[in-house]
């Protein structure tokens, strides 16, 4: 048991897969990772790293809830929620979305209707790190001891957000110091931070490219919408191109799909084929090359 009242301890990580959020065991002598507590859930994206191909990276673990941090000063980017949104249903964690910088654009309304229609289902809050509007109820995520994940690109405002939920100025954001134009402090790795009132929040660094990992159920969840439309096409292989009473071709000619969505659930679908066969052909390389399979917990 570690005394949460006493400096972090500081764990030698040889060799296992550790992110931020896991629970680990210490050996005998506190200083090495022996074990790694099976997860709850797993934020994991494609490494982005050179030469990574097929490698995971796992950007935060043990994580309820996952909010994802779009600026309203910025165009709205669909295609990078939708991404977003397919990777946070895979982790097992409830994703939300949030459009931070409220303070500093006139029609934040704008902003919410803008990204609506790609996360149907999805709990939807405008805030600001800075006024602390909408913190309250970005808050009120971390009831009963939640663990908050903070996702999205650099500069979106995560760790002013991080600042403005825990109340204090503990994380460094990217404010350039007066005078010497030195001094901008960004978040370089992924950071655990205790809520005064329970709950954690973990802030990232920023994340460029969103890539996709596992293969579970969460295009099927992001994209719930477009399922629900092809459950109703009158061919059960309909491929949503010519075919008669094609329920989503239906639903784009009537305005009640934006054909872009499809293109985009199309591309993922293709992602993720594409990234089976390829974990599978690394991993009969692997085996190969007499390497056994990391044993899962059970
Ligand atoms: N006006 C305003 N500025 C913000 C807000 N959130 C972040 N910023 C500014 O945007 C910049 C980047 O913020 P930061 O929290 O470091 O972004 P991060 O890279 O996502 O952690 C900093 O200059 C912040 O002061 C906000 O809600 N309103
Ligand atoms: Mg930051
Ligand atoms: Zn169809």
């Amino acid at each position: 048991m570690v005394d949460l009242a006493l400096p972090p301890l500081r764990l030698r990580n040889i060799g296992a897969d550790v992110a931020v959020g896991d629970f680990v065991v210490a050996d005998d002598l506190g200083d090495r990772v022996q074990r790694v507590l099976t997860r709850r859930s797993a934020f994991v994206r494609r490494a982005s790293f050179e030469g990574s191909r097929a490698t995971a990276h796992t950007i935060a673990a043990n994580v309820d809830v996952v909010m994802l941090i779009h600026a309203l000063t910025s165009p709205p980017k669909q295609r990078r929620l939708e991404r977003e949104l397919v990777l946070a249903w895979d982790s097992g964690a409830v994703p939300v979305v949030v459009l931070t910088k409220d303070d500093l654009v006139d029609d934040a309304a704008a902003g919410v209707a803008a990204l609506r229609d790609v996360a149907p289902g999805v709990d939807i809050c405008v805030a600001s790190g800075i006024t602390g509007t909408g913190v309250e109820r970005l808050r009120a995520y971390a009831a009963d001891n939640a663990t908050i994940a903070l996702l999205g690109a650099s500069g979106v405002g995560k760790s002013t957000l991080v600042n403005a939920l825990v109340g204090d100025s503990r994380q460094h954001t990217a404010e350039v110091r007066d005078g010497d134009q030195r001094g901008r402090h960004t978040t370089t790795a992924s950071e655990l931070v205790p809520l005064p009132a329970g709950g954690w929040l973990i802030d990232t660094p920023g994340v460029r490219a969103v890539s996709l990992w596992s293969s579970g159920r969460g295009i099927e969840r992001a994209f719930a919408d477009v399922f629900e439309l092809m459950d109703r096409c009158r061919f059960r292989d309909c491929k949503h191109d010519d075919e008669p009473e094609c329920a989503v071709r239906n639903a784009i000619e009537h305005g009640a799909l934006d054909a872009r969505r499809l293109i985009s659930m199309q591309r993922l679908v293709a992602e993720e084929a594409a990234l089976e066969a390829e974990q599978r052909a690394k991993q009969k390389a692997l085996d190969r090359r007499g390497v056994r399979r990391p044993r899962k917990e059970t």
